[in-house]
């Protein structure tokens, strides 16, 4: 057995930075773990972690002649998804919460906290995290450390951030970092058995911005417990990005070459399961236009001095939805996932592989579905959870951009906004100016996936996709982009644009009317031809869309009347969408842009003439 994380002596801190110790030893001193670990965040670390976690069960080792140096792990059936009802924003007021997150006081959190936390590592490690959220190099880099009773946790924050020696080395002595504490919430008596995941029924993932800090309690589950993501990298980094001028985005990066060899950068923000990884590892069905990934799910921006707008991807890795992704799809993503990757509540072959609806048409035989039951194909019962994820090193991803390390980070051509919408949104709609994109962007809905909990299908209002994310007031977080909007401008830059699309639109009988993933590069080669100022467009109560000739649909065969109705927009639909738009934005009150008030009067007007 490896012994890289089973010493008996007291461990020997690799670090001399004051605050960290301080933090450590609080933090253990409230929590009781039997034994404390500093994560170097090396393959001898990792090796000997995926081993303690195969004997407690939580692992299954995968076939290495398949998949080598893969592991699967099924959650408990009550931890699949974030909890966005457990989620809260505490600051300091209410008002900076906004309307649309959960806000408590901090002194009243902490005062709930601390009893849950008190004891709560006992019979178990604490692992202490370092990680880097951006390139090691950069200086738009953020540093936090996590401390985690889970080792499933810290081989998941392995492979999605910088973490270990190399975040420790940047900390410096005397760096700041983001506090982060993770305890999935149950606490091993002496001689007890552990499960295979454990979890609490009660569960909390508590953001303090403020004082940049994170607390979750109770889950083991991706965005809840691994916590550089969804908590730092944009609850607590939106409000960062608030106070020092930058943007910290749910959104991908990608890279296109067109036929001539211009390159254009475009960032996209859709809401979770939507359709971002997808995006990011797009392989053009157009001849000779070539995509490749810099990030999938967040981008941090900023302008630069030159006045573009440059984004970094923060992340080391690819949290991706599982289902859907097969050879006809992604294939990226597939090849992506040939080693080095955790799989969590996929299906599991007879041979010893994971499999998940899409990975190939019909299921191999002798599956065991993500609950841990014999699968039954006749059942209607799907054998991946919809939210099965893939946890892949970006590296390894056959689309990666030699670039996507980049320190700078690279220049956006095009903000992208989408929803999943079966009727009403066209395919792709261009924003009159800046102010207007901020509208459209502000005001997107979608049908609800299953990446987190609640009813799947029912359509909501999800701003900027940023709804569960963002770390304050969304009124004052539109106030944000349309200021550094107007200052950049100001200051002579070309911003860039911004688009509305929406791959999802259905026929009456609930086809999509739109081929979707590869052919999504026709929207792309439109866009940077508006950009270059060569595509033709006709104006809309919403914006521009394609006219009529204006997108590239060579070798596509699209239902007949399908276009018309992707480029169409129905005054009768669109007044009904502008009162719903006007209505949610009107909860936040005061904190509304005027801006977006007077966005919202034009286009109610556009509408009433048409
Ligand atoms: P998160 O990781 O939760 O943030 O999700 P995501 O935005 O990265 O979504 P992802 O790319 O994983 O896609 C989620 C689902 O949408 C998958 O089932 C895809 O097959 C489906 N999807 C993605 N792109 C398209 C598209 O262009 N058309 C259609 N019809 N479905 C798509
Ligand atoms: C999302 O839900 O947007 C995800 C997965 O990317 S999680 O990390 O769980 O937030
Ligand atoms: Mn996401």
């Amino acid at each position: 057995m490896a012994t890289a994380i089973d010493h008996g002596a007291p461990p020997v801190a690799p670090t001399r930075h004051p605050g960290l110790l301080a933090f450590v030893a609080e933090v253990a001193a409230l929590t009781k773990p039997d034994r404390v670990h500093w994560c170097d965040g090396s393959e001898a670390e990792a090796a000997a972690l995926a081993d303690a976690l195969v004997a407690a069960g939580t692992l299954i080792p995968l076939d290495p002649a398949k998949r080598p140096n893969s592991f699967y792990a099924r959650s408990d059936p009550r931890d699949v998804a974030r909890v966005e009802s457990r989620t809260f924003i505490c600051s300091e007021r209410e008002a900076d919460a906004g309307p649309t997150n959960n806000w408590r006081a901090p002194e009243a959190m902490r005062a709930t906290l601390t009893p849950l936390f008190e004891g709560a590592m006992r019979g178990r490690t604490l692992y202490v995290v370092p990680f880097c959220m951006g390139p090691i190099d950069s200086p738009h880099s953020v540093i936090g450390v996590e401390l985690t009773d889970s080792a499933y946790v810290v081989l998941s924050m392995r492979i999605m951030t910088r973490m270990g020696t190399a975040a420790l080395d940047r900390l410096g002595s005397a760096g700041a970092f983001v506090r982060c504490v993770h305890s999935v919430g149950a606490p091993l008596a002496p001689g007890a058995r552990d499960s295979a995941w454990p979890c609490a029924d009660e569960k909390y993932i508590v953001h303090y911005p403020e004082t940049r800090e994170i607390w979750s309690y109770g889950s083991g589950y991706g965005g809840n417990a691994l916590l550089g993501k969804k908590c730092l990298a944009l609850r607590i980094a939106s409000a960062m990005a608030r106070d020092e001028g930058w943007l910290a985005e749910h959104m991908l990066i990608l890279k296109l070459t067109a036929p001539d060899g211009a390159v254009h950068y475009i960032a996209a923000a859709f809401p979770s399961a939507c359709g971002k990884t997808n995006m990011a590892m797009l392989e053009p069905a157009l001849p000779g236009w070539t995509a490749e990934t810099i990030g999938d799910d967040i981008a941090w921006m900023r302008f630069g001095a030159d006045g573009r707008l440059y984004a970094i991807n923060p992340e080391a890795g690819f949290f991706g939805v599982a289902p859907g992704n097969g050879p006809a799809t992604n294939r990226n993503a597939v090849a992506t996932l040939h080693a080095n990757c955790l799989f969590t509540n996929t299906a599991l072959t007879a041979d010893g592989d994971v499999w998940w609806e899409g990975l190939s048409e019909t299921p191999p035989p002798g599956l065991i579905d993500w609950r841990g039951r014999r699968h039954d194909p006749r059942s209607g019962e799907p054998a991946a959870h919809p939210n099965a994820r893939f946890t892949a090193p970006a590296a390894q991803c056959p689309s990666i951009a030699r670039e996507w390390q980049d320190s700078a980070g690279v220049p956006i051509s095009a903000l992208l906004f989408g929803g999943r919408r079966a009727s009403a949104v066209p395919l792709v709609t261009e924003a009159y100016d800046w102010a207007q994109g901020v509208y459209l962007a502000a005001s997107i809905a979608s049908e609800a996936t299953a990446a987190a909990e609640g009813e799947i299908g029912a359509l909501r209002r999800d701003p900027f996709a940023m709804l569960p994310f963002c770390g304050y007031d969304m009124g004052a977080y539109f106030g944000h982009w349309l200021r550094l909007g107007e200052a950049a401008a100001a200051a002579g830059a070309t911003l860039p644009g911004i688009y509305l699309v929406n791959w999802f639109r259905k026929d009456p009988q609930g086809r999509f009317l739109w081929p979707g993933f590869g052919d999504n590069a026709r929207v792309l080669k439109w866009i940077v031809e508006r950009i270059e100022g060569r595509a033709a467009a006709e104006d809309t109560p919403i914006g521009r869309v394609p006219a009529a000739d204006a997108l590239d649909l060579s070798g596509l065969a699209l239902a007949p009347g399908a276009l018309d109705t992707l480029r169409g927009v129905d005054p009768r639909l669109w007044n009904e969408e502008a009162r719903r738009a006007g209505e949610d934005l009107a909860r936040f009150g005061d904190s509304l842009p005027e801006a977006l008030r007077a966005e919202q009067r034009a286009l109610e007007a556009r509408l009433a003439i048409v």
